[in-house]
């Protein structure tokens, strides 16, 4: 498998230097700059890539080759092939990408809003921080601040009665805090940022969309995108909800293995993948992770490494774990895709990424992007290796 590592450009407090010293040769990027629905060019892209490509003297080489993600405009999620110009929009942006030798296209059809958490410093006991999804938070926001409608109908007593108490026990201070988290669009989303205003209106825009409708429109999104990717030689890889499951009471199409089983049973083109995200994925207990990457291991593309751990007393609340300490059975789901990498010629190797890391040592005095830390992954990386070493020499 080949080593990957999430970069948001020349703005990241992570280098290129940093990343060879992790030990990664693959880079993982985006025109992050270019909102949802900006074509990107093939001049920008060659821009970034030589950036990326060019090495220095005695530097050892990377590579931009995965792009995560091209975002997938709203109106898109929202009218399928009736958003036309969208659609034409992202091929040009796939064609720009594909110009430049980048044959892995990450994206995601989450509606409204990408990941979501509540908290993107938890303490921990070791003293590091974490990012985390406080049920009971999101309920607060829910109930008490976007004060979404029908939103009193999807909690039970005890939830709503816990809530109450978050949001009583709350500052203006925390109250602000909360909405930059859920509203602001973390690192790497691929929707715009909101203000509760904006965010009660994209509800509003979504009040016809439910699950059934939203999967047509991703199989009608995929069905107008996958023959240009094939012609390109382009791998077009899902990413999961994160988390999944349906949150402010929007669809989410892409949480399990039936999810994306649909898909590809509507779409069967061997350039319709999956990015197999084991954080996004790992939150749900019904998903065995193990079977998932068993079942479509042809269409695994790319592969995003990273444990969650759910609440004891509320399985809904989970933190980001270390990689190996998580609900994740890491080292099955290595052993997994290890199996399916050996079928695979050099070009189709399958490039994974350590991702999210905790904030810890020597990061928790600078500033660092949410999830995206040097020392955080850097561990995770080396932690994964290590496996995949041991699962290599054994099996
Ligand atoms: C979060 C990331 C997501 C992912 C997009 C893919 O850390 O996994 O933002 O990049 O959802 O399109």
């Amino acid at each position: 498998m080949k080593q990957a590592w999430r970069w948001f450009g020349p703005h990241d407090p992570v280098s290129l230097d940093d990343v060879r010293q992790a030990g990664a040769t693959d880079i993982v990027n985006a025109l992050h700059q270019l909102k949802p629905g900006e074509v990107w060019t093939e001049a920008a892209v060659a821009e970034r890539k030589n950036l990326i490509d060019t090495t220095p003297a005695g530097r050892t080489p990377l590579t931009w080759s995965i792009v995560e993600s091209i975002p997938v405009p709203d109106d898109v999620k929202r009218l399928g092939k009736g958003a036309k110009a969208s659609i034409e929009g992202w091929i040009a942006s796939l064609e720009a990408v594909a110009r430049n030798d980048i044959k892995t296209v990450c994206y995601n059809f989450m509606p409204v809003v990408d990941w979501t958490r509540t908290d993107l410093d938890y303490p921990l006991p070791t003293g590091a921080t974490c990012l985390r999804f406080d049920q009971d938070r999101f309920a607060a926001f829910e109930l008490h601040i976007l004060k979404r409608p029908g939103a009193e109908a999807d909690y039970d007593d005890a939830t709503k009665a816990r809530a109450d108490a978050v949001f009583e026990a709350m500052s203006q201070e925390d109250i602000d805090y909360l909405i930059m988290v859920i509203a602001s669009a973390l690192p790497g989303s691929t929707t715009e940022p909101l203000t509760i205003e904006g965010f009660r209106e994209k509800l509003i825009a979504y009040r016809m969309i439910d699950a059934k409708i939203l999967r047509q429109h991703l199989i009608e999104f995929l069905e107008a995108v996958t023959p240009a990717a094939e012609k390109l030689g382009v791998k077009l890889t899902l990413h999961p909800d994160d988390p999944p499951r349906s949150l402010f009471g929007l669809p989410r199409v892409a949480s399990n293995a039936a999810d994306y089983q649909a898909l590809f049973d509507a779409v069967p083109s061997a350039s319709n993948g999956i990015c197999f995200c084991t954080g996004s994925l790992g939150v749900r207990p019904d998903n065995d992770l193990v079977a998932i990457a068993q079942h479509f291991a042809s269409r695994i593309h790319f592969v995003h490494l990273r444990a969650t751990k759910r609440d004891l007393d509320n399985p809904l609340s989970f933190i980001e774990a270390d990689h190996l300490d998580g609900d994740v059975d890491m080292v099955g789901v290595i052993s997994a895709l290890i199996q399916e990498d050996r079928k695979r010629d050099a070009k189709g190797k399958i490039p994974f990424r350590p991702d999210h890391g905790h904030r810890m040592l020597d990061d928790l005095k600078k500033k660092t992007t949410p999830g995206y830390t040097a020392i955080g992954r850097l561990k995770g990386l080396g932690e994964l290796r290590g496996v995949m070493r041991a699962v290599e020499r054994l099996t």
